[in-house]
C-alpha cells in the first residue's frame, strides 16, 4: 500500500495510525469505497459501529423487512464473477439473505481485515496546515488521514418518537430500525406498532400472524402497491445474467431511479379512461414500485397523478372490508410517489383479520403510553409490547452525529443548520477532503441505492488517484459551485410535485430539522453525466491545493 506523500508542517495530532482514506461505515458504500482504495493501491481504514458489516440491513431486522428494489437489480456490478455466482432466492430478498450478501462480500474480497467493527467514529477535525484530517473513535483513538468518506447511509439513524410515558412502559419497546439480534416472539402478546411508513406496512402482516392482537396506530395513511413477491426461477436468474452488461449500462445511464423499466411516452391524460384503468390495473398486477413509471408525468402533473392515486384509493376500498377503515387507510393528504411509495405483502388485507385494529391517530392523538397501555385522547388500548415504526432522521442524522470541524473550526453541524449544502451531494465548502457518499444533493434515495452508490464511490476513487497522480494535497468545494448546485437541486425539485408532501425527504419528519428537499431529483443518468464532466473538465467548481504549495505555506 502507498500512503500518500506524508507532509512536511505542523505537528500531526497524536495518532496511533495513519491512512490515506478513513471510512465512516461498512455498509454497501463503505465496502465497495475500500474495495476499490485498495484496488488504487491506497491504504484505508473503515470503521464501522455495528457488530458486522450491512449497514441498514444489520440493523433493520424487523419482521417482513425486504428491500423495496428487486434483488437482481440491488446489487454491485462491480464485479461479474460475483453477479454471476449469487444466487438470489426471491424477487425481492429479505432482509436476512441482503445481510448473508454483504457477509459474504466482506469475505470474497478480503475486506475484514480493514474494518473495525463495533467502533463508532466521534469526531473528525480537519488540520489545515498539513491537510489531514483527525479522526478519533469511541475506542479512544485516533487516526490520521489525508480523506475522509462519509458512507454513513442515508437510513442509519432510527428516530425515537417523543412520546410522554414512553419510558415508562413496562413491556418491550422495539424500534424497527434497530431491532435486536434475537428472535422476537409475539405470540399471544397484544403488540401496538405506531407508525405506517414502509417498515410499519412490511411488519404489520407479519405481527398479525403472530399477535394475540394487533393495534396499528397511523397518523399518515400511505400508498402502498403489492409487491407480488416470489420465489425466482433458474430462468429469471439467467436472464438476467445473461444480459447484466446491458440491463446494468441501461439502469446507470437511461433510468431516472436506477433501476430497468419500461419508459413510457406518453401521460397519464393522454390516454382515455378505459385505457389507463387498463394500463394502472396491469402494473397493479405485476406489482413493485415501477408502479409510478406507468406514465411519465405522475411526479410533475398533480391531474396525472390524482388519476393513479385514485386508483390506489379504489384498490384499497375493494381490498378493506369495513368501509370506514378503509376509508382510514385511503391516503389524501399527498400526492402519490411524493413520499416514498410503499411496496407490500397483504398489508391491506390485514386489517380484514380479527385480530387487527387501526386507530387514526390524527383525529385521535395518542395523549401518553401508560405503564401497560396507550392512551389516545378518545380511549385506552392495552397492549403488552409496543413497535416504533417511525423513521429516521433521515439523510443527514448519521452525519450530524460526529463532530466534524473544517475549516476555521466550523463544524459541519453549524454550516448545515439551515439545511445540508453540498456541491454534488459530494461535498461541502469548508470541509477539504471529506467526501460523501450518497449525500444530500446527490439522487441518492430517489434511486437505486446500489446504482448510486457504485457511481460515488467510482468517482470520489478516482479522484484521490488523480490527486495522487498530480501530487494534489487537497481538494475543496468552491462556495460559488456549491451556491450554484443548491439552487439547482432546490429548482429541479420545486418543478415536481415532490415537496408537496411532509416527507423525509424534505426533513419534515423531525420536528425542529429545516425543510428542504435533499436528494436531487434530475435522475442518476443526467447526474452522472455531470459528475464525469465535472472531473473531465479537471474538476471543475473545485479548488485543489498542491503539495509545493502547501510546502511553500509552511515555510513562510
Ligand atoms: P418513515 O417512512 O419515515 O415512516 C415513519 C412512520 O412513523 C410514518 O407513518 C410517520 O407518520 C410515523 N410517525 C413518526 N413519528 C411519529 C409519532 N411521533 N407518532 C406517530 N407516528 C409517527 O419510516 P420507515 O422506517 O417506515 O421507512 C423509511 C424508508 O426505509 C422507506 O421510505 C424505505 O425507503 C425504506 P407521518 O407520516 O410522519 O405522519
Amino acid at each position: 500500500m502507498s500512503a500518500l506523500p506524508s507532509m512536511p508542517g505542523k505537528s500531526r495530532p497524536a495518532a496511533t495510525e495513519a491512512y490515506d482514506v478513513v471510512v465512516v461505515g461498512a455498509g454497501f458504500a463503505g465496502m465497495y469505497m475500500l474495495h476499490r482504495l485498495r484496488q488504487q493501491g491506497l491504504s484505508a481504514r473503515v470503521y464501522e459501529q455495528g457488530g458486522d458489516v450491512g449497514g441498514t440491513w444489520y440493523w433493520n431486522r424487523y419482521p417482513g423487512a425486504r428491500c423495496d428494489v428487486e434483488s437482481m437489480q440491488y446489487s454491485y456490478s462491480f464485479d461479474d464473477e460475483l453477479q454471476q455466482e449469487w444466487n438470489w432466492s426471491e424477487r425481492y430478498a429479505p432482509q436476512p439473505e441482503i445481510l448473508k450478501y454483504a457477509k459474504h462480500v466482506a469475505d470474497r474480497f478480503k475486506l475484514r481485515s480493514d474494518i473495525q467493527l463495533n467502533t463508532r467514529v466521534d469526531r473528525a477535525e480537519f488540520d489545515e496546515s498539513g491537510n489531514l484530517w483527525s479522526v478519533t473513535t469511541s475506542d479512544g483513538k485516533t487516526a490520521t488521514a489525508r480523506h475522509v468518506v462519509l458512507a454513513t447511509g442515508c437510513l442509519s439513524n432510527a428516530r425515537m418518537p417523543d412520546i410522554k410515558g414512553l419510558g415508562d412502559f413496562k413491556g418491550k419497546v422495539y424500534h424497527t430500525g434497530h431491532w435486536p439480534h434475537e428472535p422476537v416472539d409475539f405470540t399471544g402478546l397484544r403488540v401496538g406498532v405506531i407508525g405506517t411508513g414502509s417498515s410499519g406496512i412490511q411488519s404489520v402482516p407479519v405481527i398479525a400472524e403472530q399477535a394475540s392482537h394487533l393495534t396499528v396506530f397511523q397518523r399518515t395513511a400511505n400508498f402502498s402497491i403489492p409487491a407480488r413477491n416470489a420465489a425466482l426461477t433458474e430462468e429469471e436468474r439467467d436472464s438476467f445474467r445473461a444480459n447484466y452488461p446491458e440491463i446494468r449500462r441501461i439502469a446507470r445511464e437511461e433510468m431516472r431511479n436506477g433501476i430497468v423499466q419500461e419508459v413510457p411516452d406518453r401521460g397519464a391524460l393522454d390516454d382515455g379512461d378505459a385505457e389507463r384503468r387498463a394500463k394502472f390495473e396491469s402494473r397493479w398486477a405485476k406489482g413493485g414500485l415501477t408502479f409510478m413509471g406507468v406514465y411519465n408525468n405522475l411526479v410533475f402533473d398533480k391531474a396525472a397523478n390524482d388519476t393513479a392515486a385514485d386508483f390506489v384509493r379504489g384498490k384499497i376500498a375493494e381490498i378493506v372490508e369495513d368501509p370506514q377503515t378503509a376509508k382510514l387507510l385511503q391516503p389524501n393528504d399527498h400526492p402519490i410517489g411524493s413520499k416514498r411509495i410503499c411496496i407490500d405483502t397483504d398489508y391491506f388485507a390485514s386489517f380484514n383479520r380479527p385480530n387487527v385494529t387501526l386507530v387514526d391517530i390524527k383525529s385521535d392523538p395518542i395523549q401518553e403510553i401508560l405503564p401497560h397501555a396507550v392512551r389516545t385522547s378518545a380511549r385506552e388500548i392495552e397492549v403488552d409490547a409496543l413497535v416504533l415504526a417511525t423513521g429516521f432522521d433521515a439523510m443527514t442524522g448519521s452525519v450530524a452525529k460526529i463532530d466534524i470541524r473544517g475549516r476555521n473550526g466550523q463544524t459541519l453541524n453549524q454550516k448545515w443548520a439551515e439545511g445540508p449544502k453540498t456541491y454534488l451531494g459530494l461535498m461541502s465548502a469548508g470541509f477539504p477532503n471529506l467526501f460523501i457518499i450518497t449525500g444530500p444533493g446527490s439522487p441518492s434515495v430517489l434511486s437505486n441505492m446500489i446504482v448510486s452508490i457504485e457511481q460515488h464511490v467510482e468517482w470520489i476513487t478516482d479522484c484521490i488517484a488523480w490527486m495522487r497522480d498530480h501530487d494534489l494535497v487537497a481538494i475543496e468545494a468552491s462556495r460559488d459551485a456549491e451556491d450554484k448546485w443548491v439552487a439547482h437541486v432546490n429548482e429541479v425539485a420545486h418543478a415536481t410535485l415532490y415537496p408537496q408532501a411532509n416527507s423525509w425527504y424534505m426533513g419534515a419528519n423531525i420536528p425542529g430539522k429545516p425543510q428542504i428537499f435533499m436528494p436531487y431529483i434530475g435522475g442518476v443518468g443526467l447526474y452522472r453525466q455531470i459528475c464525469n464532466d465535472v472531473a473531465a473538465k479537471g474538476y471543475e467548481g473545485f479548488a485543489m491545493t498542491a503539495a509545493e504549495q502547501r510546502q511553500e505555506m509552511a515555510a513562510s
